[in-house]
Protein backbone atom coordinates (compact mmCIF):
# COMPACT_ATOMS: atom_id res chain seq x y z
CA UNK A 1 0.00 0.00 0.00
CA UNK A 2 1.20 3.42 -0.98
CA UNK A 3 0.59 5.10 2.32
CA UNK A 4 2.23 2.48 4.19
CA UNK A 5 5.42 2.96 1.94
CA UNK A 6 5.25 6.60 1.93
CA UNK A 7 5.04 6.71 5.62
CA UNK A 8 7.71 4.08 6.21
CA UNK A 9 9.44 5.93 4.18
CA UNK A 10 9.57 8.99 6.10
CA UNK A 11 10.44 7.06 8.91
CA UNK A 12 13.04 5.66 7.29
CA UNK A 13 14.25 9.05 6.38
CA UNK A 14 14.46 10.22 9.73
CA UNK A 15 15.82 7.30 11.23
CA UNK A 16 18.61 7.52 8.64
CA UNK A 17 19.27 10.99 9.51
CA UNK A 18 19.56 10.22 13.18
CA UNK A 19 21.70 6.75 12.28
CA UNK A 20 23.66 10.28 10.20
CA UNK A 21 23.57 8.05 7.05
CA UNK A 22 21.38 8.91 3.98
CA UNK A 23 18.31 10.69 3.77
CA UNK A 24 18.96 11.61 0.13
CA UNK A 25 19.59 8.05 -0.96
CA UNK A 26 16.28 6.67 0.49
CA UNK A 27 13.68 5.56 -2.71
CA UNK A 28 11.14 7.59 -3.21
CA UNK A 29 7.70 5.55 -3.34
CA UNK A 30 5.55 6.21 -6.60
CA UNK A 31 3.21 8.50 -5.84
CA UNK A 32 -0.06 7.53 -6.21
CA UNK A 33 -1.75 10.81 -7.54
CA UNK A 34 -2.29 10.05 -10.96
CA UNK A 35 -1.39 12.79 -13.24
CA UNK A 36 -4.35 15.64 -13.78
CA UNK A 37 -5.18 16.98 -17.35
CA UNK A 38 -2.61 19.55 -18.20
CA UNK A 39 -4.40 22.82 -17.72
CA UNK A 40 -2.31 24.37 -21.23
CA UNK A 41 -1.40 22.09 -23.52
CA UNK A 42 -0.34 24.94 -25.83
CA UNK A 43 2.98 24.15 -28.36
CA UNK A 44 4.52 23.15 -25.20
CA UNK A 45 7.39 20.40 -25.84
CA UNK A 46 6.57 17.04 -23.92
CA UNK A 47 9.32 15.02 -22.48
CA UNK A 48 8.70 11.46 -21.17
CA UNK A 49 10.72 9.62 -18.87
CA UNK A 50 10.93 6.08 -17.91
CA UNK A 51 12.99 5.15 -14.94
CA UNK A 52 14.24 1.55 -15.05
CA UNK A 53 16.70 -0.25 -12.17
CA UNK A 54 19.73 0.78 -14.13
CA UNK A 55 18.57 3.72 -16.43
CA UNK A 56 16.24 6.29 -17.58
CA UNK A 57 15.43 6.80 -21.11
CA UNK A 58 13.50 9.85 -22.64
CA UNK A 59 11.68 10.63 -25.85
CA UNK A 60 11.06 14.04 -27.11
CA UNK A 61 14.60 16.05 -26.77
CA UNK A 62 15.34 16.13 -30.21
CA UNK A 63 15.69 19.33 -30.77
CA UNK A 64 14.99 20.70 -27.00
CA UNK A 65 14.84 24.78 -26.83
CA UNK A 66 15.89 26.10 -23.62
CA UNK A 67 12.42 27.20 -21.96
CA UNK A 68 9.54 25.31 -20.17
CA UNK A 69 8.63 21.50 -21.29
CA UNK A 70 6.54 19.51 -19.85
CA UNK A 71 7.78 16.41 -18.24
CA UNK A 72 5.79 12.65 -17.42
CA UNK A 73 7.26 10.47 -15.59
CA UNK A 74 6.56 6.43 -15.63
CA UNK A 75 8.23 3.81 -13.44
CA UNK A 76 9.15 3.15 -9.62
CA UNK A 77 10.96 6.32 -8.02
CA UNK A 78 11.41 9.88 -8.89
CA UNK A 79 12.93 11.45 -12.32
CA UNK A 80 14.78 14.67 -12.29
CA UNK A 81 16.44 16.80 -14.13
CA UNK A 82 20.11 18.51 -13.69
CA UNK A 83 22.52 20.47 -14.86
CA UNK A 84 25.99 20.71 -14.21
CA UNK A 85 28.53 23.56 -14.12
CA UNK A 86 31.69 22.90 -16.38
CA UNK A 87 34.09 20.23 -15.27
CA UNK A 88 31.22 18.48 -13.36
CA UNK A 89 29.35 16.07 -15.10
CA UNK A 90 26.98 12.76 -14.12
CA UNK A 91 30.08 10.58 -13.04
CA UNK A 92 31.40 13.26 -10.47
CA UNK A 93 27.66 13.82 -8.78
CA UNK A 94 27.12 9.98 -8.77
CA UNK A 95 29.83 10.11 -6.99
CA UNK A 96 29.26 12.64 -4.39
CA UNK A 97 25.99 11.23 -3.50
CA UNK A 98 27.05 8.03 -3.18
CA UNK A 99 29.87 9.43 -0.40
CA UNK A 100 27.32 11.37 1.27
CA UNK A 101 24.66 8.66 1.40
CA UNK A 102 27.31 5.93 2.53
CA UNK A 103 29.19 7.92 5.12
CA UNK A 104 27.16 10.69 5.66
CA UNK A 105 30.04 12.81 4.07
CA UNK A 106 28.16 16.81 4.06
CA UNK A 107 31.32 17.71 2.06
CA UNK A 108 30.42 15.58 -0.78
CA UNK A 109 26.96 17.05 -0.61
CA UNK A 110 28.52 20.88 -0.54
CA UNK A 111 30.58 20.00 -3.10
CA UNK A 112 27.75 18.00 -5.19
CA UNK A 113 25.10 20.89 -4.09
CA UNK A 114 27.69 23.99 -5.48
CA UNK A 115 28.17 22.38 -8.79
CA UNK A 116 24.21 20.98 -9.58
CA UNK A 117 21.49 22.87 -10.18
CA UNK A 118 18.18 20.19 -10.30
CA UNK A 119 15.55 21.94 -11.67
CA UNK A 120 12.68 19.73 -10.96
CA UNK A 121 11.08 15.89 -11.52
CA UNK A 122 8.06 13.87 -10.64
CA UNK A 123 7.85 10.50 -9.22
CA UNK A 124 6.13 7.57 -11.42
CA UNK A 125 2.76 8.21 -12.94
CA UNK A 126 3.82 11.76 -12.19
CA UNK A 127 3.61 15.04 -15.00
CA UNK A 128 3.88 18.77 -14.82
CA UNK A 129 6.03 21.34 -16.56
CA UNK A 130 10.10 22.20 -15.71
CA UNK A 131 12.35 25.12 -16.97
CA UNK A 132 15.42 24.17 -18.88
CA UNK A 133 16.83 27.77 -18.15
CA UNK A 134 19.74 27.54 -20.59
CA UNK A 135 21.67 25.92 -23.81
CA UNK A 136 23.75 23.05 -22.54
CA UNK A 137 23.71 19.77 -21.45
CA UNK A 138 21.12 18.09 -18.67
CA UNK A 139 21.21 14.94 -17.19
CA UNK A 140 18.11 12.96 -15.63
CA UNK A 141 19.13 11.18 -12.57
CA UNK A 142 17.19 9.27 -10.02
CA UNK A 143 18.04 8.49 -6.23
CA UNK A 144 16.88 5.45 -5.41
CA UNK A 145 18.18 2.43 -2.32
CA UNK A 146 21.21 1.36 -4.68
CA UNK A 147 22.37 4.84 -5.11
CA UNK A 148 22.33 7.04 -8.04
CA UNK A 149 20.82 6.28 -11.31
CA UNK A 150 21.75 8.46 -14.07
CA UNK A 151 20.27 8.33 -17.74
CA UNK A 152 22.24 9.63 -20.94
CA UNK A 153 22.52 13.40 -20.96
CA UNK A 154 20.90 15.52 -23.54
CA UNK A 155 21.58 18.64 -25.26
CA UNK A 156 19.47 21.87 -25.48
CA UNK A 157 20.49 24.99 -28.17
CA UNK A 158 19.19 27.47 -30.00
CA UNK A 159 17.03 30.73 -28.99
CA UNK A 160 15.01 30.55 -25.68
CA UNK A 161 11.37 29.69 -26.04
CA UNK A 162 8.82 30.57 -23.02
CA UNK A 163 9.67 30.29 -19.72
CA UNK A 164 6.43 30.89 -18.52
CA UNK A 165 4.08 28.77 -16.12
CA UNK A 166 0.74 27.72 -17.49
CA UNK A 167 -2.18 28.43 -15.42
CA UNK A 168 -2.02 26.56 -11.94
CA UNK A 169 -4.61 26.07 -9.15
CA UNK A 170 -2.33 27.48 -6.76
CA UNK A 171 1.22 27.98 -5.18
CA UNK A 172 3.48 26.65 -2.62
CA UNK A 173 6.62 28.32 -1.99
CA UNK A 174 9.96 27.17 -0.38
CA UNK A 175 10.83 29.96 1.50
CA UNK A 176 14.24 30.43 3.75
CA UNK A 177 13.62 29.45 7.28
CA UNK A 178 13.08 26.54 5.76
CA UNK A 179 9.53 27.11 5.40
CA UNK A 180 6.31 27.21 3.45
CA UNK A 181 4.47 29.74 1.66
CA UNK A 182 1.55 29.82 -0.84
CA UNK A 183 -1.78 28.43 -0.97
CA UNK A 184 -3.53 27.38 2.01
CA UNK A 185 -6.49 25.37 0.21
CA UNK A 186 -6.05 24.02 -3.44
CA UNK A 187 -8.36 22.05 -4.89
CA UNK A 188 -8.26 18.63 -4.99
CA UNK A 189 -7.37 17.55 -8.75
CA UNK A 190 -5.50 20.33 -10.53
CA UNK A 191 -1.75 21.69 -11.10
CA UNK A 192 0.28 23.62 -8.71
CA UNK A 193 3.57 26.09 -9.10
CA UNK A 194 6.05 25.03 -6.58
CA UNK A 195 8.62 28.14 -6.45
CA UNK A 196 11.83 27.78 -4.65
CA UNK A 197 12.89 31.11 -3.49
CA UNK A 198 16.32 31.64 -3.95
CA UNK A 199 17.81 33.28 -0.94
CA UNK A 200 16.91 29.77 0.46
CA UNK A 201 20.24 28.37 -0.75
CA UNK A 202 19.04 24.64 -1.23
CA UNK A 203 17.17 22.36 -2.94
CA UNK A 204 14.02 21.63 -1.44
CA UNK A 205 11.31 18.89 -3.00
CA UNK A 206 7.48 18.68 -1.64
CA UNK A 207 5.83 15.48 -0.11
CA UNK A 208 1.87 15.45 0.08
CA UNK A 209 1.08 13.52 3.09
CA UNK A 210 -3.26 13.57 3.55
CA UNK A 211 -3.62 13.90 7.85
CA UNK A 212 -6.29 13.75 9.99
CA UNK A 213 -8.44 16.64 10.17
CA UNK A 214 -7.21 18.78 12.96
CA UNK A 215 -3.63 17.05 12.94
CA UNK A 216 -1.00 20.25 14.27
CA UNK A 217 2.78 20.31 12.74
CA UNK A 218 3.51 19.97 15.78
CA UNK A 219 2.08 16.50 15.89
CA UNK A 220 4.12 15.81 12.96
CA UNK A 221 7.38 16.98 14.11
CA UNK A 222 6.69 15.22 17.43
CA UNK A 223 6.49 12.18 15.57
CA UNK A 224 9.15 12.70 12.93
CA UNK A 225 11.38 13.37 15.50
CA UNK A 226 10.70 10.47 17.81
CA UNK A 227 11.98 7.97 15.38
CA UNK A 228 8.74 5.74 16.11
CA UNK A 229 8.83 3.24 13.25
CA UNK A 230 4.95 2.62 13.08
CA UNK A 231 1.87 4.18 11.20
CA UNK A 232 1.17 7.32 12.98
CA UNK A 233 -1.84 8.08 14.40
CA UNK A 234 -2.50 10.60 12.28
CA UNK A 235 -1.34 9.31 8.73
CA UNK A 236 -4.12 8.65 5.74
CA UNK A 237 -3.64 6.98 2.95
CA UNK A 238 -3.25 9.37 0.18
CA UNK A 239 -0.09 11.22 -1.01
CA UNK A 240 1.98 12.22 -3.78
CA UNK A 241 5.72 13.77 -3.80
CA UNK A 242 7.96 15.29 -6.25
CA UNK A 243 11.68 15.97 -7.46
CA UNK A 244 13.79 18.73 -6.09
CA UNK A 245 14.04 22.17 -7.39
CA UNK A 246 17.79 24.43 -6.66
CA UNK A 247 16.93 28.30 -5.43
CA UNK A 248 15.53 30.28 -7.75
CA UNK A 249 13.76 27.51 -9.82
CA UNK A 250 10.63 26.83 -9.82
CA UNK A 251 7.98 24.08 -11.94
CA UNK A 252 4.06 23.16 -12.48
CA UNK A 253 3.09 19.73 -11.19
CA UNK A 254 -0.42 18.01 -12.30
CA UNK A 255 -2.05 16.28 -9.26
CA UNK A 256 -5.41 14.64 -8.46
CA UNK A 257 -5.85 13.57 -4.59
CA UNK A 258 -8.73 12.98 -1.97
CA UNK A 259 -10.06 15.88 -0.62
CA UNK A 260 -8.92 16.42 3.19
CA UNK A 261 -6.37 18.14 4.82
CA UNK A 262 -2.20 17.54 4.19
CA UNK A 263 1.04 18.02 5.90
CA UNK A 264 3.50 19.46 3.41
CA UNK A 265 7.11 18.78 4.32
CA UNK A 266 10.79 18.30 2.46
CA UNK A 267 13.45 15.51 3.46
CA UNK A 268 15.60 17.40 1.60
CA UNK A 269 19.26 17.06 3.63
CA UNK A 270 20.61 20.36 4.72
CA UNK A 271 24.41 20.54 4.12
CA UNK A 272 24.42 22.71 6.78
CA UNK A 273 22.92 21.08 9.52
CA UNK A 274 24.59 17.79 8.82
CA UNK A 275 22.41 16.76 6.52
CA UNK A 276 19.60 17.08 8.74
CA UNK A 277 15.91 16.64 6.35
CA UNK A 278 13.96 20.19 5.90
CA UNK A 279 10.88 18.21 7.95
CA UNK A 280 13.15 17.99 11.26
CA UNK A 281 13.92 21.84 11.00
CA UNK A 282 10.27 22.24 11.12
CA UNK A 283 10.07 22.81 7.20
CA UNK A 284 5.87 21.72 8.13
CA UNK A 285 2.70 23.27 6.88
CA UNK A 286 -0.86 22.14 7.07
CA UNK A 287 -2.77 23.02 3.63
CA UNK A 288 -6.66 21.51 2.82
CA UNK A 289 -6.86 19.81 -0.91
CA UNK A 290 -11.18 20.58 -1.42
CU1 LIG B 1 13.80 21.26 1.75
Amino acid sequence: MQTAQRLRRVVAVVSAAALASTPLLVAPTGANASPASVTSRAAMPHVKATLTKKTITLKGTKGLRPGRVQLSVKGKGTVEIAMFAKGYDAADFVEDVNKFGAKNDVNALKHALARTQILGGFAGGGSGTVVLPKAGSYTPFSLGERGVVVGKPFVVSGKSGSTKAPKTDGTIIAVNGPGWAGSSSLPAKGSLLFKNKRNTGVPHFIVLQQVVEGTTTDQVLEFLQSGDEGAPPWGLPAGMETGSISPGHDMTVDYDLPPGQYVVMCFFPDPKMGGMPHALMGMLEMIHLM
